[in-house]
């Protein structure tokens, strides 16, 4: 059987808020954490393009809501699924009424959107109990809604050496981890995506009695 692959992507608008956002018409994908945790290194390794999401820190593009429309292909079926790239948390240069009005606007999106199906928080392979971390996740969890899932996605995982992963592997069972740098981890974000939104079952099935293997 084929893996899930994303065969288009194409960046769509920049939001300010809920109110200037895309009608709720497809199904969402939200990705959420702190700046330089390799967000936009990811969506780019997701989709299978360079640039898509800007990799470098361009002040004011960054604290827009950006929307990106994919399709995957998928055992011959086409899913089309829409990605959102959220502002990183945590970051300086930005005037403190700035921030308020971003914020409010900002928490908004996130717990009113009705088409977001799953939140993707990344989060830094290195700083696993980073606080402001812990907080996003505690946050998240008090409105999410059964129609939704959250999933944890470690990013630079190439950083870490084998203790390390089996370590945070213990600490964090249904976490995924991914290293842009390899390339790797991609797969599973995909079936996690895709199981989500479509109801797709990813598990292997087991062999019938006198199956060739
Ligand atoms: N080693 C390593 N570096 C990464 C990884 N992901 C991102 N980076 C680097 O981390 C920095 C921030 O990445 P970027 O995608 O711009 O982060 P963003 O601010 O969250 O969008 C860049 O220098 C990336 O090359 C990874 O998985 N492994
Ligand atoms: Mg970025």
């Amino acid at each position: 059987m084929s893996s899930p692959r994303i065969v288009e992507a194409e960046f769509i608008k920049s939001a300010q808020s809920i109110a200037d956002s895309l009608p709720e018409d497809m199904s969402e994908v939200v990705f959420l954490g702190r700046s330089n945790v390799g967000k936009s290194s990811t969506l780019n390794g997701l989709t299978q393009r360079k640039n898509l999401a800007k990799s470098s820190a361009t002040p004011g593009k960054t604290q827009l809501i950006n929307f990106f429309e994919t399709r995957y292909l998928y055992d011959g079926q086409s899913y089309p699924v829409r990605f959102v790239d959220l502002p990183g948390f945590g970051y300086a240069k930005v005037s403190k009424s700035l921030k308020e009005v971003w914020q409010r606007n900002l928490v908004e999106f996130i717990e009113q959107r009705v088409s977001i199906r799953l939140y993707i928080h990344l989060r830094d392979a290195r700083h696993p109990h980073a606080k402001i971390d812990d907080d996003v996740e505690a946050y998240i969890s008090e409105f999410i809604r059964p129609d939704q899932r959250y999933l944890t996605v470690f990013t630079k995982i190439d950083k870490l050496n084998q203790k390390e992963r089996n370590k945070l592997k213990r600490d964090f069972p249904g976490s995924i981890t991914v290293s842009n740098l390899k390339k790797s981890g991609f797969d599973r974000v995909h079936k996690e995506i895709l199981s989500t939104i479509f109801g797709i079952d990813f598990t292997p099935k087991p062999k019938k009695e006198g199956e060739e293997a």
